[in-house]
């Protein structure tokens, strides 16, 4: 059994204002105890109903008939709601209002919500929806984008973001090459499946425990669809067992029926998807078939670039429009490409709408530029990482959607890989192996990462943070951070404890709820600790300042003399008899307010849609992984001996988190682009429909060395306490996996064409290496 060997996390030098950056995940004791609380684990009402969804099996068709009889006369069961039974409106898209909370009429993909089976146990709700029969009038499907774009389906008009003169360069370059790429879908996988818990109080308001990484999306459109305005639903959010995009939007139809047949029933009801049923009713990370033409120099210089990509949108809009610009945003990676046309089609098809998948639509749009360079430098002779190198973004280059990148870490992250993993005498070393070793070959692939970091649509960067100290001196925060293992409630833990300077143990954070922060975007983009981290900074300063002019008057000093330590006060220096304690004591005598509400939206920013120009993006993050993989040549299969990575984390406020991110978000791409593989029938049935069907990374398929350096930069002001997003950027670096798999086919084989279709799969090698 191979071992995962990471490094510890990587040491940071002692800042004049030290934070507590060592901590570790405050929910790392009831998690590993097992009594971290999830929506499945809230202690219900008695009386609470179970419900179920009926969803239809067919990928696209009129509804003839569907009898609900047998299910209703099942004992047990106490109601089945459709569309009929919606007071408001039974839509729930949320760009686009093209989805309906059950379907009507139609059905657009297999598995598309119908019915939900309100019973007294989940078990009888589910023996109710085995006796319920639907007939419908088939209608042909399409499943795939390449299909979707012959038969102009599509989810909205196509978009391009155009740099240069492409055309005219072309015409100028001393290589070209063109090809086509496939990158496939992803199911999140969350291990916790969707579901919601909906309770009804006076009045008729509605109460719901949601799995949720967008509280306020549950609540706009469960007011929507039950008819009620927004104050008379309050979403409540513990944490979640992982989202990774599949919750930013998809949690939401859940909520809301569970919230329906409480409004009905005026009961409680629990709908927890199974994961049969999770696989099969919801969408993934979008598939993109994508042709490529790229133009370079005599001296490997990419002159040219034209990309078109086909986005395998699904049945409905929900993210996918949002998601086929970010891939517009990434299309040239970590490179200066001066002539550039990039088009995308966001492309309608009989699939569970596909949706935000950690990364939005930027990996995808990075592995076609991968794609092209792999196959230039196959055809050219060179390696890859000549062409990589010689075109990294420098100071002061623009992308082409306009914003002039600056503080650019794309040559410093790729030059400190090279130079301290020793990339030369790494390669020399593979040489040699693969000279001795008829059966074993190995690869080795260098990626560049580049990731912008904000919400594309502008006006989605902000949210809030609510703190009360209370009288004891102890504190409670809440923001609109969804905590869903990314460690962000450590990092406003830190940001408190360190604002007051105060022990952790004073801080709690609160749950997440629309009635404390409202209005607010989704915990998604890398951004959550950013946005809300901003606000909590304001919020707890302005209540620190509260506090020193108390301790500046009674002193007759400055405010400026005034300052918090250990708990604490110190006026010039000097340490007082005053306690943290004491002085919250004081300020409640005085009748000084311990609450305080702060508001940040990311500055600077901005976009035009009709120019495609702008400058959407706080800043970026960059890095390079170089990844090495041994490739059994008899059976086809692959292990990876070490992803070695520069990461340009800024300052880390939390170096352990923030290596858990790039560990857990690097092996999540490494499956993205080797192992997972999703299958649909031509009718539209998903095949991989379990576990045993999609294979995802387990111990055995990690990388046996992971190593992450952080690349030491000043950080970026634009990042919370200059410690830079995490979230995202390095599923990227599993890019690099595909890549290192087939260099070292290339070693087996010589005559292997160059592919681009992933997961690469062991049975996609096997065939790549006998083939001539
Ligand atoms: N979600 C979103 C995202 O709504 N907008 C974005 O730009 C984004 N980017 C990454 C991940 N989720
Ligand atoms: Mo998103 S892909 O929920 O950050």
């Amino acid at each position: 059994m191979q071992l995962v060997k990471t490094l510890h996390p990587p040491k940071v030098k002692k800042s004049s204002k030290p934070i507590d950056r060592g901590i570790r995940n405050i929910d790392s004791y009831t998690h590993l105890r097992g009594e971290s609380l999830y929506v499945d684990d809230v202690n219900v009402r008695e009386g609470t109903l179970h419900a179920v969804v009926f969803d239809s099996n067919c990928a696209h068709g009129k509804i003839k008939n569907i009898d609900y009889s047998k299910a209703l006369d099942l004992t047990g069961v106490v109601s089945i709601l459709t569309s009929k039974d919606v007071p408001g409106e039974n839509q729930i898209g949320g760009i686009f209002p093209d989805e309906p909370l059950f379907a009507e009429g139609e059905v657009h993909y297999w598995g598309q919500p119908m019915a939900l089976i309100v019973a007294e146990t989940k078990t009888i709700a589910k023996k109710a929806r085995r006796l319920i029969v639907a007939e419908y009038e088939e209608l042909p499907v399409i499943t795939t984008a390449k299909q979707a774009k012959e038969k102009g389906s599509f989810i909205s008009a196509p978009r391009s973001f155009n740099l240069g003169d492409v055309d005219g360069t072309f015409a100028e370059c001393d290589y070209i090459f063109e090809g086509e790429s496939f990158s496939n879908g992803q199911e999140h996988l969350y291990i916790e499946a969707q579901g919601a818990y909906a309770e009804p109080l006076e009045n008729g308001n509605i109460r719901i425990v949601s799995s949720t990484q967008g509280p306020t999306a549950v609540q706009k459109t469960t007011a929507q669809v039950l008819g009620l305005p927004m104050h008379k639903i309050e979403i409540d959010v513990t944490r979640l067992g992982g989202g990774f995009g599949g919750k930013e939007d998809q949690a939401t139809p859940w909520a809301v029926m569970a919230a329906l047949a409480a409004q009905h029933l005026n009961q409680s009801v629990k709908l927890i998807l199974d994961r049969h049923d999770d696989l099969r009713m919801t969408g993934k990370r979008h598939p993109y078939n994508s042709t490529y033409k790229i133009g370079l120099s005599k001296d490997l210089k990419i002159l040219a670039y034209e990309v078109e990509l086909l986005q395998n949108a699904g049945a409905a809009a929900d993210l996918s429009p949002a998601i086929a610009e970010r891939t517009l945003f990434h299309a040239t990676n970590s490179y200066y490409v001066p002539n550039v046309k990039s088009t995308v089609y966001s492309c309608k098809t009989n699939l569970p709408p596909n949706t935000a998948f950690r990364g939005f639509g930027g990996p995808q749009g990075m592995f076609v530029i991968e794609s092209a360079i792999a196959q230039a430098a196959s055809e050219l002779g060179v390696l890859p990482s000549a062409i990589q190198e010689a075109n990294l973004l420098e100071e002061n280059q623009e992308f082409s959607y306009g914003q002039v990148a600056t503080k650019v870490e794309a040559k410093n992250s790729w030059m400190s890989a090279k130079e301290k993993f020793q990339l030369e005498q790494a390669r020399e070393k593979i040489y040699e192996f693969n000279s001795n070793s008829p059966v074993a070959k190995k690869g080795l692939a260098v990626m560049p990462i580049t990731f912008g970091i904000s919400f594309t649509n502008t006006q989605m960067n902000h949210a809030r943070a609510l703190v009360h100290i209370y009288q004891d001196g102890s504190i409670g925060i809440s923001t609109a951070a969804v905590e869903m293992g990314q460690g962000v409630n450590t990092k406003l833990l830190q940001i408190a404890a360190d604002i007051f300077s105060v022990n952790g143990r004073k801080v709690k954070i609160e749950s997440t709820n629309t009635t404390r922060v409202a209005n607010t975007s989704p915990s998604a983009a890398s951004s959550t600790a950013d946005l809300n981290g901003k606000a909590l900074v304001m919020a707890c300063e302005n209540l620190l300042n509260r506090l020193k002019t108390i301790v500046a008057q009674e002193y007759k000093v400055d405010e400026k003399e005034v300052a918090l330590k250990d708990e604490w006060v110190y006026v010039a220096g000097q340490k007082t008899d005053i306690t943290w304690e004491q002085l919250i004591f004081k300020a409640m005598a005085l009748r000084v307010a311990l609450t305080e509400n702060a508001h940040y939206a990311t500055p600077i920013i901005h976009f035009d849609k009709s120019k495609e120009k702008g400058h959407p993006f706080a800043y970026h993050v960059y890095g390079t992984a170089i990844v090495t993989a041994t490739v059994d040549c008899l059976r086809g299969t692959y292990e990876f001996d070490s992803v070695k990575i520069v990461h340009d984390y800024g300052k880390s406020m939390n170096p352990g988190i923030d290596l858990g991110q790039v560990e857990g978000a690097l092996i999540q791409g490494i499956g993205w682009m080797t192992l997972e593989e999703i299958a649909y029938a031509e009718n539209g049935r998903l095949l991989s429909n379990a576990l045993s069907t999609y294979k995802v990374p387990d111990i055995y398929s990690v990388p046996k060395e992971v190593e992450v350096l952080p690349l030491e930069t000043d950080g970026n002001d634009m990042a919370i306490l200059k410690s830079k997003a995490v979230g995202e950027p390095p599923l990227m670096y599993g890019i690099g996996a595909y890549f290192a798999i087939q260099n070292a086919m290339k070693a087996f084989n010589p005559n292997y064409k160059m592919k681009f279709h992933a997961p690469m799969t062991p049975e996609k090698v096997l065939l790549g290496l006998y083939n001539q």
